[in-house]
Parts: structure tokens; C-alpha cells; sequence
């Protein structure tokens, strides 16, 4: 290669240091080790690189580099991405859809998030995404996957890496903020690190881990969850959720990082696009897909067995989940696996669940999901099969339609849209946390929302909200 001149801009260091892997910002962005230490803020000239161009064999320095050359080299290529352009198509490609006002309304926060996430890319900064473990935060990492390969093979010579992890819990809790921060602290970067949180954190958990950012990194939350009252958005370097834009839940996680990820690249989220909104029960889901019903099965199964023993997937990544769906073979494999078991315990379910007449003329079926005999997977987890059990009870008894389903220690209520402004379930579950003792917490969303008890009193729990839902016995 001929002599590639840059500025030493990020180094990740290993504990062997041949290992460490610098990023040299030029006309391209190297990420590559190199034979010999390499310093942040060095201007060097590589003359020579191994063949698969991930060591640099040779360099020499030419100097330290001025904060105002760094500037310029690093808004060269983000210049390349051309956020700005991207963001009109965007909103002119929305501009028919149920959610094109609200992504119109959030294109400004969009391209500010996007700056700050693609300055820390380009440079090299550690990026740390956490995705919800579920269908929504799992198809929102795959569309952002998406948008930063297509940004390697333009922009990169050599391999960018980025730290995926999917998150169980719906806060970014001190656990998570204190692996992320050791994380850290094995690079050293011109641009500050970013930690992006998809599909959760707007929880109290969070806003500790939200003040302690400050400083650290720069902590970017793409959130589709009721922001409550007092919820300090101003911590984190930006916070976007629909709910601020005239929209809310229906506007997924998932559809906002497919946003997101347009802006950063022109790619094709399409399939994500719609797998999220069917998998997270958004009323814009398009159920009569069959393709898009297939990708949310996948997905919610994917994420729902990764970790465990026997599911032979210790980490799930976006890429790993985009190879996959890309081969017909072994999506065709999860899809039949995944579902065969799931529609079986639908049945199980409906034979099992008893029925109560509410008020308002709703129907409430109510099923104790311990009962249920489950594979040793762990599929499905309550959650995604209350969501479908409650598909199918709506599918038989129309839309006023209330399902319940309890489990050691939890209570999980779904509802159509259609009842829930009357039932107010966020609202219930507020004022019983703060009346009845064994109630330990509870939220989510209006549709889909599920309280914490201690584990003794899960069936008293439900007996208690059948009775706010006027139950005649
Ligand atoms: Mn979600």
C-alpha cells in the first residue's frame, strides 16, 4: 500500500500489548495492531501493512496532532455519511405512515443522537449497545448492525469492532452501568464513549447510572416506555422517545432504532422494521404478514433462549441473528421449533384459563402459567406468551378482551387497545403498589403491563386486580 497518512485516535488495549488494536484516522479509518506502540494523538505515516491489512508492520511519526486537525479529520468522514441528506429522505419516505409526523417532529434530536454516536464510530471510541432481550430491542440492534456494516465498507480498512450486549432487565441498573464502565477503561480515545440503550432504562433503576455517566460517556437512550413524572431525560446526552413527539408505545423501540439507523446509513430495515412492531404488540403491527410473523417468532425465540445451557447460543449478537435469518435453512429450522411448542401451549392455555365477566362488558381470562408444562429452553417466557395468548382470546372473543397470566412472583396483563384507556392499568398498578404491602412494584406499558409480588402472594395479587376490574365471581 502507499504511505497512508492519520492521527492515532483511539487505542484498545490488551493485555498483551502486540494485541492492542489502534484506529488511524486519514482519507479511511484503519483499525488495525500494529508491531510497534502506537500513541493517541500521534500523526504517523504507515508505510506498510500486513496483507490482511489488520497489522501495521511499519510507521513512522510525524508529530502530535492539534485538536483542530483531529476535528477536521474526523468531520471529513463523518461528512461522507451525510446525516443531513439522509434525514430528509427519511422524513420523506415516513411521510405517509401512521408514525411520519412523530419521526418528522424527533429528526433534529435524530440527527444530533446520530452525530455524537458516528464521531465516537469513526474515531474509534468504545461503543457499547444494549439491546432489550426481546423481539423489539433485538430487531432495533440488528437494523443499527445494519447501518454500521454498510459505514465499515465504506469508511474502515480493517475490523471496528462494537460491544453488543442484550439486557434482561428494563433498567440500566448499577450491575450494568459498572460492567460497562470496566469495559472502558481498556480504551483510550480522542472522542468520549458511548453507551446506547435500545428499548429500555426509562425506569427509577436508572437514574443513578444516568447522573454517574456524566463525564464517563456520552449516553444515548432510544426508549419507547411511558416516561413518569420526574425522570431526569436531561442525564443522558440524548434521550429520545416517542412519547415526547405526540406519539408513545405503538412507535417501537425497534421501529425508532430502524430510524435511527437510516439516518446513520441508507439501508434497508424493512423486515425489522415490521417483526418489531408485530413482536411488541404496536396496533401499526401488520399481523396478516406472514413474513414479518415468521421474523418476530424468530426473534422473540432467539432472544428468549440465548443464554441458556442447552440453547447452544451463549451470546447473541445482531450479526449473528442476520446470518441466520439471511440462511432459509436455519431460520426455517428456529421458525418451525419456536412455534410448533408455542402453539401448543397456546392450546394449553386456553383450555386452561378460567373466564370472568368485568366491567364495561370486558372478559377477563385469567391463567396460571406454572401450571403449564415448558421446555427446558425456557420457551416461551411469559411475557411473549401472554402477548399471544392474548392475540388469541382477542381472536375469540373480540376486542374487549382482558388476558392475565400469573407465575411465581408475577402477575403479566395484556389488553386491546380498544379497553385500555378505561381500565387505566399503569394508574391500578400505581396506587396498589403504595396500598398493598406484598406488592413490591409493577409498570410497562397501557396494553401490556406486569406487577412484582412476594412470591406467596401471586395468586392473592390476581384476585385483587380482578376485583378492580369489577370481576363477578
Ligand atoms: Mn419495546
Amino acid at each position: 500500500m502507499p504511505t497512508y497518512k492519520g492521527i492515532v485516535t483511539a487505542v484498545k488495549k490488551a493485555s498483551d500489548s502486540r494485541d492492542n488494536v489502534y484506529t488511524v484516522l486519514g482519507s479511511k479509518a484503519v483499525c488495525a495492531k500494529s508491531r510497534l506502540l502506537m500513541e493517541v494523538g500521534d500523526i504517523v505515516a504507515i508505510e506498510a501493512m500486513s496483507e490482511g491489512n489488520d497489522v501495521i508492520e511499519s510507521f513512522s511519526v510525524e508529530g502530535r496532532a492539534k485538536k483542530g486537525e483531529y476535528d477536521a479529520a474526523v468531520s471529513e468522514l463523518l461528512e461522507e455519511l451525510s446525516i443531513e441528506k439522509n434525514v430528509k429522505l427519511l422524513k420523506e419516505k415516513e411521510k405517509g405512515m401512521p408514525y411520519g409526523p412523530a419521526v418528522s417532529s424527533m429528526a433534529a434530536a435524530l440527527k444530533d443522537a446520530a452525530s455524537v454516536f458516528c464521531r465516537a464510530y469513526i474515531s474509534g471510541a468504545p461503543i457499547i449497545v444494549r439491546f432489550h432481550h426481546d423481539g423489539d430491542g433485538s430487531s432495533g440492534a440488528v437494523s443499527i448492525h445494519r447501518a454500521l456494516s454498510k459505514v465499515d465498507s465504506r469508511l474502515f480498512v480493517g475490523r471496528r469492532g462494537v460491544s453488543w450486549i442484550m439486557n434482561r432487565g428494563i433498567e440500566y441498573d448499577a450491575i450494568a452501568f459498572n460492567a460497562d464502565t470496566l469495559e472502558l477503561q481498556n480504551y483510550e480515545s480522542m472522542e468520549k464513549p458511548v453507551v446506547l440503550i435500545l428499548d429500555f432504562g426509562t425506569a427509577p433503576g436508572s437514574e443513578t447510572s444516568m447522573s454517574e455517566s456524566k463525564g464517563r460517556f456520552n449516553l444515548l437512550m432510544l426508549d419507547h416506555h411511558p416516561i413518569y413524572k420526574g425522570f431526569p431525560k436531561d442525564r443522558a446526552t440524548c434521550y429520545i422517545n416517542p412519547w415526547d413527539y405526540k406519539s408513545g408505545t405503538d412507535f417501537t423501540a425497534g421501529l425508532l432504532a430502524s430510524v435511527f439507523a437510516e439516518v446513520i446509513s441508507q439501508v434497508d430495515t424493512n423486515d425489522m422494521r415490521i417483526a418489531s412492531l408485530i413482536s411488541d404488540f404496536s396496533s401499526y403491527g401488520d399481523r396478516k404478514d406472514k413474513k414479518g410473523m415468521r421474523t418476530a417468532v424468530i426473534l422473540d425465540y432467539l432472544t428468549n433462549v440465548a443464554g441458556r445451557s442447552d440453547s447452544g447460543i451463549t451470546r447473541l449478537t445482531p450479526g449473528y441473528i442476520d446470518t441466520l435469518l439471511s440462511s432459509k435453512e436455519k431460520s426455517d429450522e428456529i421458525y418451525y421449533t419456536a412455534s410448533s411448542s408455542m402453539d401448543e401451549m397456546i392450546d394449553l392455555g386456553v383450555r386452561g384459563a378460567k373466564s370472568y365477566r368485568c366491567m364495561n362488558g370486558i372478559t377477563t381470562f385469567v391463567l396460571n402459567f406454572d401450571m403449564l408444562p415448558r421446555s427446558s429452553g425456557g420457551w416461551p417466557l411469559p411475557g411473549r406468551y401472554a402477548s399471544r395468548l392474548q392475540e388469541r382470546f382477542e381472536s375469540m372473543n373480540g376486542p374487549k378482551t382482558l388476558t392475565m397470566i400469573y407465575y411465581g412472583g408475577y402477575v403479566t396483563i395484556r389488553m386491546s387497545k380498544e379497553i385500555s384507556p378505561g381500565v387505566g392499568i399503569l394508574e391500578m398498578i400505581e396506587r396498589l403498589t403504595k396500598s398493598v404491602e406484598y406488592i413490591e412494584s409493577g409498570g410497562g406499558h397501557n396494553e401490556a403491563a406486569s406487577i412484582k409480588v412476594k412470591k406467596e402472594n401471586t395468586k392473592d395479587a390476581t384476585d385483587m386486580v380482578l376485583r378492580e376490574l369489577g370481576a363477578k365471581s
